[in-house]
């Protein structure tokens, strides 16, 4: 329910959680209440997660962002030219969701990973549709609990593993991200129990159909809360950073302290004790040619 009312009780403002960002306005979370607020003449970039400090300006007609507070981190993702684009705020952890259909790139799965890893944030891995089945998807599961990276299977549906799901996310917040159709939204309805009466309005497409668009707050508990992203194929550990791609590969990571060059970056310099690993099945070769390409995206973007 969005509560368009002047807040009586404090008058003149206060502060809350951005619980979406919209072109010319953000929904805050206040005082349980959500204000629709405008966004005042500054350059404001406001995302999902932030926290604000709003006032009703007496010019205006309804209550206005004053001031976002520091962020402890901002995830954002790249896009096809290497920029920057920001998704969400003050996040604990990044919950990859994966399912039989649509069918699984791992390529994106080790990129959002990687990209946790950077940002210090936990990492999980959520295998999703469980009744369509996993067998396909072991190898990459097992390589995954191996490095481990928590992994727990769901059907959002039936409410298998969904127990579970809700123990692992009590505490902090969960940024669910993952390609389109994989049930993220699902499992947040199936968490959250009346998060479908919150969004109807605002994901459903002129077709009708509930493709998420914008980045969406929903909070669980006192200190707990899961942010639903836009499926997306672009996220990735930002260009700039500049080890990037192996630091957020953990057993590459590892490994390196091993190379002969202090600087190697596993492609093609002689020593690699990566590519050694890689040679003995110490590292799944899937897992390092994820790496490669992450590498080479990175070469092409700063050119
Ligand atoms: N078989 C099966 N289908 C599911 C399950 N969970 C979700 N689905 C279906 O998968 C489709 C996509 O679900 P969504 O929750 O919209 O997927 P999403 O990841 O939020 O997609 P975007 O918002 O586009 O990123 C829908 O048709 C769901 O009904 C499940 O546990 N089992
Ligand atoms: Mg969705
Ligand atoms: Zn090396």
């Amino acid at each position: 329910m969005v509560a368009e009312q002047r807040d009586t009780q404090s008058g003149i403002g206060g502060t809350g959680t951005v619980l979406a960002s919209y072109g010319r306005g953000v929904l805050v979370q206040a005082n349980g209440a959500t204000l629709r607020c405008a966004l005042t003449g500054r350059k404001q970039r406001i995302v999902c997660g932030d926290r604000v400090t709003w006032s009703y300006p007496p010019s205006a007609d309804g209550p206005a962002i004053q001031s976002i507070e520091p962020r402890r981190n901002l995830i954002e993702r790249i896009d096809a030219r290497g920029r920057a684009e920001p998704v969400a705020a003050n996040i604990d952890r990044l919950a990859v969701v994966v399912a039989a259909e649509p069918a699984p790139d791992w390529f994106l799965v080790d990129r959002y990973w990687a990209g946790a890893v950077l940002k210090d944030l936990d990492g999980l891995l959520i295998i999703n549709k469980r009744d369509l089945g996993t067998d396909a998807m072991q190898p990459q599961i097992d390589t995954y609990r191996g490095l481990n990276l928590p992994c727990v299977e769901t059907a959002s549906h039936s409410g298998v593993g969904m127990p579970e799901l809700a123990r692992i996310l009590e505490g902090g917040v969960t940024l669910l991200v993952g390609q389109s159709g994989v049930g993220k939204s699902s499992l947040v309805n199936a968490l959250v129990p009346d998060a479908a009466a919150q969004t109807d309005e605002l994901t459903r497409d002129v077709e009708g159909r509930h493709t998420t668009t914008t980045a969406r707050w929903y909070q669980l508990g006192a200190h707990c809360a899961i942010v639903d992203a836009p499926g997306v194929r672009d996220f990735a550990p930002p260009a700039h950073l500049v080890r990037a791609a192996e630091r957020g590969f953990v057993e590459i990571h590892r490994l390196s302290v091993n190379c002969r060059f202090k600087d190697c970056r596993h492609m093609e310099e002689p020593g690699c004790a990566v590519r050694s690993a890689v040679a003995a099945q110490l590292i799944a070769p899937r897992r390092y040619e994820s790496y490669r390409r992450l590498f080479r995206l990175y070469e092409k973007l700063a050119s």
